[in-house]
């Protein structure tokens, strides 16, 4: 067996991590000792240790052995010890990464080099970046990697003349919705679709149950109190940024009530600001959030750049004519300017196409 094969082996062990990790990365370990695996892991859940150590807690003689890993080993006390510390100890002679982590408190490379540990980085790079965009988003931006989600008819309508936007997707489509949601630490609507639809904004996916934040943008505080949302509540789970100027008292009564709510700084449209709802997010904690709806949220991150995965969601047997559009307010004066979605693919879904592209790529500079 070659490097590239225990490196692309680490990786996909590393992706058993999908949906428990974040805003840690995914991160998978392999050791070879004389041609033999003789120890594999990864890390299941943030938190929790990390590959490398899992891999090496066995009660297994490491010496001399070489150990692939995707990510460069943590050298600082987080939540756990630093992975460069079992290495050394462990008598671990080679250590093969795909890429360095950006983290700047990370300096396992240096350190494992200064004790005398071969290293090699670049194996399999560019695939093992790919698996942490979200990871490598919030470290260069310290902000949530964003996934923008719009359902629209086949002429790009996200709602009918009368804000209505129920019965858009079939129900495969509302499905994968929910698989989505599932993959993200948060889920975000404006106020009104939460008026206009009252969803639930949870994660329903057959038995399987994952609790996520649900935030709702609410410059007046028009929350109703008889929504789903409300009386679905848990502390401290719905999150509603406002302005510092709406209704005192009943931002006082919903927090009373367990809901969380922030005041923040308006855009330059008198919307929320979208920068400070970010950054409020990851402070709490939030490594991937997903956007869900309604026209004006759906521009203001796109016209605020915060957008790095795009779906469209086409039901391709509907037309809603004069209806809502998510991209009509943006100021794009020429073809040359218009928002470019890369690495994209499709598939259908009953009724529906669906593209999923990405517009920030991370991690190559
Ligand atoms: C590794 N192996 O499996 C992971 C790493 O708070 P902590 O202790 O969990 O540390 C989190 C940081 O460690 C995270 O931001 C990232 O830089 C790195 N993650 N490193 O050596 C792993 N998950
Ligand atoms: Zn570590």
């Amino acid at each position: 067996m070659n490097k590239q094969f225990y490196m692309n082996l680490a990786i996909e062990l590393a992706k058993k991590g999908f949906l428990y990790t974040s805003p840690n990365p995914m991160v998978g370990a392999v050791c070879v000792k004389d041609g033999k695996i003789i120890s594999t892991s990864y890390h299941y859940k943030f938190g929790e240790y990390h590959a490398e150590r899992r891999c090496l807690m066995e009660n297994i003689n490491f010496i001399g052995a070489e150990l692939y890993v995707n990510l460069e080993p943590c050298s600082h006390k987080g939540k756990t010890p630093p992975c460069t510390e079992i290495i050394l100890e462990k008598g671990v002679k080679k250590v093969y990464i795909a890429h360095e982590d950006p983290n700047p408190k990370v300096k396992g490379i240096e350190v494992l080099r200064e004790k005398g540990v071969d290293v090699e980085v670049g194996i399999l790079r560019e695939k093992a970046i790919e698996l942490n965009q979200a990871f490598l988003c919030n470290i260069e931006k310290r902000r949530p990697y964003v996934t923008l989600k719009i359902a629209t008819s086949l002429d790009g309508k996200i709602a009918s003349y009368n804000g209505s936007s129920r019965g858009i997707s079939s129900e495969e489509v509302l499905k994968y919705v929910h698989l989505l949601r599932a993959e993200n630490d948060a889920i975000l609507v404006g106020i009104g679709t939460v008026l206009m639809d009252n969803p639930e904004l949870t994660v329903r996916l057959g038995g399987y149950k994952k609790r996520i934040r649900r935030v709702i943008l609410d410059s007046n505080l028009r929350f109703p109190i008889e929504s789903k949302l409300f009386n679905t509540r848990k502390k401290g789970e719905i999150i509603i940024f406002t302005s510092k100027d709406s209704n005192e008292n009943k931002k006082h009564f919903l927090i009373d009530n367990g809901i969380d709510v922030r005041e923040v700084g308006r855009n330059e449209e008198g919307g929320i600001d979208i920068k400070e709802v970010l950054s409020v997010l990851f402070k709490m904690g939030v490594g991937k959030l997903l956007v869900e709806g309604g026209s004006k949220i759906a521009a203001s991150f796109l016209r605020s750049r915060n957008v790095d995965v795009f779906i469209q969601e086409i039901a391709i047997n509907k037309i809603l004519g004069g209806g809502y559009s998510y991209s009509n307010s943006l100021k794009i004066t020429s073809v040359s300017n218009s928002e470019i979605i890369k690495k994209w693919k499709t598939f259908d879904l009953d009724d529906n196409i669906i593209i999923e592209g990405v517009i920030n790529v991370y991690g190559y500079n």
